[in-house]
C-alpha cells in the first residue's frame, strides 16, 4: 500500500451520522479528498444481513470512483465476498497469525496497544498499524484509556518504515501533535460524522498535509 493513503482516513458506519445520510457523509468526504475509507458497521442498530451488504457494497462502489481504498472493519468474510482493497482487525477480531493467509494480498491493518501486539502483527504481515485511543473517544465503547502519543513515538521511532495511523479523539486542533508523534496519518469518525460543512472540516486536515509538511 502507499502510506500516504493514511494521511486521512475516514471510518464510517452508519450509526455514526447524525446530521445526514450516510452515504451522502462519504460521498462529501470523497470528494473533499479523504484518502482510505472503513466501513465499521457496529451498534445496536447495525445494519445486518443482506441490507449489510449492500451498503457495503454501495460505499465500495463510491470509493472506486474516487480511486480511495475501500476497506472493511472486522467482517472478514464481508471482505472477501465482496473484494474489498482490505480489512481492519482488532486484537478479537480474528487471529493476527491466521489472517495473512485468509485474506491474500488485501491491505491488511491492525489494531495495536503493546510492543507484544505490535511485533505479532509485524511478524505476520501487517501492512499498517492503527494506534489509539490517543485522546478520549466516544465513538468506540469499547476503547482503551487514552494512551497519549508515547506509544505511537516509540512505535516509530523503532520502526521508522512501518505506515501508522493514529486514531481516537484526533480533531484539526489536536493532529498536528499527532503528527509530529510520528503517524503518517489520522484516523476520524466523529470530526467528519458529526461535522456540519465537511468540506470545510477535510480542507482543514489537508492543510496539515500541504508540500512543505513532512510526510515521507
Ligand atoms: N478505534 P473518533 S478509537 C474505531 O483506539 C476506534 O483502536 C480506536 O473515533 C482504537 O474519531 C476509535 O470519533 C474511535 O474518536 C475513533
Amino acid at each position: 500500500m502507499n502510506r500516504k493513503d493514511l494521511q486521512l482516513y475516514f471510518i464510517m458506519g452508519t450509526g455514526n451520522c447524525v446530521h445526514e445520510e450516510p452515504i451522502s457523509v462519504l460521498e462529501k468526504a470523497l470528494q473533499h479528498g479523504i484518502t482510505m475509507f472503513q466501513l465499521r458497521e457496529k451498534g445496536p442498530n447495525a445494519l445486518t444481513g443482506q441490507a449489510y451488504e449492500d451498503f457495503a457494497r454501495l460505499c465500495q462502489k463510491l470509493c472506486q470512483q474516487y480511486h480511495v481504498p475501500f476497506i472493511i472493519n472486522d467482517d472478514v468474510e464481508l471482505a472477501i465476498k465482496i473484494g474489498a482493497d482490505g480489512i481492519h482487525i482488532g486484537q478479537e477480531d480474528f487471529p493476527v497469525c491466521k489472517i495473512r493467509e485468509k485474506i491474500g494480498q488485501m491491505i491488511l491493518g491492525v489494531s495495536v496497544h503493546s510492543e507484544a501486539e505490535l511485533q505479532t502483527a509485524k511478524q505476520y504481515g501487517v501492512d499498517y498499524v492503527g494506534i489509539g485511543p490517543i485522546f478520549a473517544t466516544t465513538s468506540k465503547s469499547d476503547a482503551n484509556p487514552p494512551s497519549g502519543t508515547t506509544f505511537l513515538q516509540s512505535v516509530r521511532s523503532e520502526s521508522p518504515e512501518l505506515p501508522i495511523v493514529a486514531i481516537g479523539g484526533i480533531n484539526c486542533f489536536n493532529a498536528p501533535s499527532v503528527l509530529q508523534a510520528g503517524a503518517d496519518g489520522i484516523a476520524v469518525i466523529s470530526a467528519l460524522c458529526g461535522s456540519k460543512d465537511i468540506p470545510h472540516t477535510v480542507a482543514m486536515f489537508k492543510s496539515l498535509f500541504g508540500e512543505n509538511k513532512k510526510s515521507s
